[in-house]
């Protein structure tokens, strides 16, 4: 066999090509590739939703990588233990109602767990804005490599179309406030201001407030994790990331009933 530098070129442009035309249509588009986006779209793509997550950065997993202070363990509650098991994870308790997981191990195998059930994640990629149209509904999502808005060029996005738009980029809900600038609308739904932003550390009632605040806040768009409680001005919580798995699963029962005929 003779290695072609031709053939390795061929096989990666090919590929990405093919996979990322299929994913031109999708039932639902996910915005970040954290614990609520890996969940939402795993479960999603476990009931036969076409779904893919765009990551703007090379890697996956968002905050859970770092643990807390860069102590690689992340704490699940009772209520989300399954959640996390069904990934492969292994829990160990570490107090009433409470279990430590290995954060490489629960990065790994919630990303490996997401692919297997059917999603695609694409990374390096970020959703810059939203396609709004037919009667002010969220209807896609507009795409710049991340490498592009780094280095600050003037280079025109690209959009794909999505039955539904997961926001789940974390403390910064970033497409929702971007819609916010543009779309005066989302104020109607998420009240006095569009995006409140996160308030200080309160876990016990940041983890209470998130799956409550886990819905539909623009026709078309959905949040998820830390941008929902962003979004609606609760508190954050640091390394407890039960309610990220639980918010995530809950986005996706939710597209899952708005995408039923
Ligand atoms: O921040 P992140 O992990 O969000 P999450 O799912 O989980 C929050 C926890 O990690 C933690 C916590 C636990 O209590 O509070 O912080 O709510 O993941 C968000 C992902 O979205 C990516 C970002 O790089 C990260 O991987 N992201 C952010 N903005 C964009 C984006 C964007 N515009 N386009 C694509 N990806």
């Amino acid at each position: 066999m003779t290695l072609e530098e031709t053939a390795v070129t061929s096989a990666i442009v090919r590929s990405f090509a093919e996979e990322f035309l299929e994913d031109l249509e999708l039932d639902v588009a996910v915005a970040g590739a954290g614990p609520s986006g890996l969940t939402a779209a795993r479960y999603l793509a476990k009931a036969g939703a076409r779904v893919a997550v765009f990551e703007r950065h090379l890697y996956v997993g968002g905050g859970m990588w770092g643990g807390g202070m860069l102590f690689p363990r992340i704490v699940i509650q009772e209520e989300a233990r399954e959640i996390m098991e069904e990934t492969g994870v292994s829990l160990k308790p570490c107090g009433e109602g409470l279990f430590v997981v290995d954060a490489v191990e629960a990065v790994s195998r919630s990303a490996a767990s997401a692919i297997e059930a059917g999603a695609r994640i694409w990374i390096g990629m970020g959703v810059e804005d939203l396609v709004v149209r037919e009667g002010d509904r969220v209807c896609g999502v507009v795409l710049n490599w991340m490498a592009v808005e780094r280095a600050g060029l003037h280079v025109d996005p690209l959009a794909l179309r999505s039955r539904l738009v997961i926001d789940a980029t974390g403390h910064d809900a970033e497409v929702c406030r971007t819609l916010a600038r543009k779309a005066p609308g989302l104020r109607l739904l998420t009240g006095d201001g569009a995006v409140a932003g996160e308030r200080s550390m309160w876990a016990e009632k940041g983890e209470k407030e998130l799956v409550h605040n886990t819905r539909q806040v623009y026709p078309g768009l959905i949040v998820a994790g830390m941008t929902a409680n962003a979004v609606f001005g609760s508190h954050r919580m640091g390394a407890v990331f039960g309610g990220m798995l639980l918010s995530g699963r809950e986005a996706a029962r939710l597209a899952l009933e708005l995408l039923r005929p």
